[in-house]
């Protein structure tokens, strides 16, 4: 089988790194190189800093509706192609076919329209002084501004990122994650047929260390947006403490499931198996703590632990596999090694637990069961760190009062799910949990107007909507005051 080079993407033209120097890309259902990645470097940063900074006057000057149509024909691009942009996704990924088609692309082009059409309904404040002055607000594009996303989500975060920063006027390099960079090179030719001008968007490809790190302390970056680990956003800080960007940075989670003996039983169940298993478990939204009310505990785990087995596990390029392998060995050894220190802590385990591996092409691949631990109180190691795989912890509670003290006690604040049918409850408990995000007897529904992102180690900034918008745009105010 011949490798698929990938390319980085630079003043509108596919480039190989200056080094030329890759790095392997590992289908991971099958634990198998089938590319190679750019290795890029401040060589190829410096190209790109200086085409994105020659195409910002022009870009930045361009009227908001005919970049909304650049964009809007994006995403036309990206639907005509969404069989082949899944596949690629689920290939690079691991993650089902399925799954990839109906959220990750969907959901890209998605990205694009909503954007493309926010920036032209997009305002800027007024303020008045009764007789005195008026106050009006401008609202600029930065400049040359840095989009880093993770592997989890590959083509939905990347343009969850570009989507509003080039909306806005801003020029772009972004940085896909090293683990799974297929879907934005794929991308890249889109922009190229879909006439974005050079320079406005471009691509770098390859690890945090070496042109992660370059790209956010750059001189010339205004503004990073970031997705990924607690401990990188915290670098991310550090390394540019003293620099005076903006950051918007959307981290991990542990996020909480408050199970309330008053849920419409069966739908819940369902719905809090997808929520802490979907994408394998590696969503920074998905419930990893399960906390259930005492008096329907046993009733609720074990239908919990039925419809987790049920789950179709497989190669993830059958159409109806629901369960696929995880995006790498490395991020598969982290996993099983929580495993194992959840049954050091005293936690048993109701379900999964082991490697397994569907057979066939898939023999090699990173598959770990969807695995139920109980037994844990909440301050143990496992139910406090970051997973991020197909593990989840169940504990029970005895009143409204302790199901929020253990929802809050957490290092995290990303999001959490109610079920309950006591509206007032519903209402009570989600002013009062300390994260980004509730959903009440639902999860994942996305308004992309809402303000999304989370509180403590979970970041800082929002993302989404006009959050977004004025993320990627500074803010003036201009102040008149009235003559005579
Ligand atoms: O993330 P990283 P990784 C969590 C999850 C996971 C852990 C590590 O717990 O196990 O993070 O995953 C780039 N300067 N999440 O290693 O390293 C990197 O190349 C600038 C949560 O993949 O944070 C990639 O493009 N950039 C999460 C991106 O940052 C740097 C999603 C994310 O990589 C850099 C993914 C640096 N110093 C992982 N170092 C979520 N919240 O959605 C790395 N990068």
């Amino acid at each position: 089988m011949s490798l698929i080079t990938i390319e980085n993407y630079i003043d509108g033209e596919l480039q190989k790194p200056l080094s030329g120097n890759y790095l392997d890309n590992y289908e991971p259902a099958t634990g198998q190189v089938y590319g190679l990645i750019p290795e890029s470097g401040e060589g190829d940063l410096e190209q790109a800093v200086e085409a994105a900074q020659a195409a910002f006057a022009d870009w930045s000057n361009t009227p908001a509706e005919q970049r909304a149509k650049t964009m809007n024909r994006l995403a036309d691009l990206i639907e005509r192609d969404q069989d082949q942009l899944a596949k690629a996704e689920a290939i690079d990924n691991g993650k089902p076919i399925a799954l990839a088609k109906q959220v990750d692309i969907y959901r890209a082009a998605a990205n694009l329209r909503f954007f493309a059409q926010a920036i032209t309904q997009f305002s800027s404040e007024s303020h008045a002084m009764e007789n005195l002055a008026i106050n009006y607000t401008l609202r600029d594009p930065l400049g040359v501004v840095a989009c880093i996303s993770p592997w989890n989500l590959p083509l939905y975060l990347f343009t969850w990122k570009i989507a509003p920063a080039l909306a806005a006027g801003n020029t772009v390099i972004a940085k896909p994650s090293e683990v799974t960079p297929m879907t934005a090179y794929l991308f890249s030719k889109l922009c190229i047929e879909a006439g974005l001008p050079p320079g406005v968007l471009n691509v770098l490809h390859g690890t945090g260390p070496a042109i992660g790190g370059p790209l956010t302390t750059h001189e010339q970056v205004k503004a990073i947006s970031f997705t990924g680990g607690s401990s990188t956003g915290t670098a991310i800080k550090q390394a540019t403490a003293t620099q005076h960007k903006k950051l918007s940075l959307e981290l991990g989670g542990k996020n909480p499931t408050l199970v309330f003996a008053d849920c419409d039983f069966e739908p819940t169940v369902k719905a809090v198996a997808r929520a802490a298993f979907a994408n394998q478990g590696q969503i920074c939204l998905c419930g990893s703590r399960i906390l259930i009310e005492a008096s329907i505990y046993d009733r609720f785990t074990a239908a919990l632990v039925t419809e987790v087995e049920q789950l179709k596990t497989g190669d993830p390029l059958d159409q109806d596999t629901q369960f696929g392998a995880l995006v790498s060995a490395a991020h598969r050894d982290k996993v099983l090694s929580y495993i194992d220190l959840a049954q050091k802590e005293g936690g048993t385990l109701l379900t999964g637990g082991q490697t397994f591996h569907p057979g066939g092409r898939c023999a090699e691949g990173y598959f770990v069961q969807p695995t139920i631990i109980a037994g844990l109180d909440n301050q143990c190691r496992t139910n406090q760190e970051e997973i991020f795989g197909p593990v989840c912890t169940v504990q029970s509670f005895a009143s409204d009062a302790e199901a929020v003290a253990l929802a809050n006690d957490s290092d995290y604040g990303l999001a959490s799910s109610i079920w309950s049918q006591d509206v007032s409850r519903c209402h009570r408990v989600a002013k009062q949990l300390q994260v980004g995000i509730v959903w009440v007897n639902c999860w994942l529904l996305r308004d992309l107007r809402t303000p999304f992102g989370g509180m403590k180690a979970s970041g800082s900034g929002r993302e989404g909507g006009l959050e977004a918008l004025r993320f990627f745009t500074e803010a003036k105010n201009v102040c008149i005051q009235f003559g005579g």
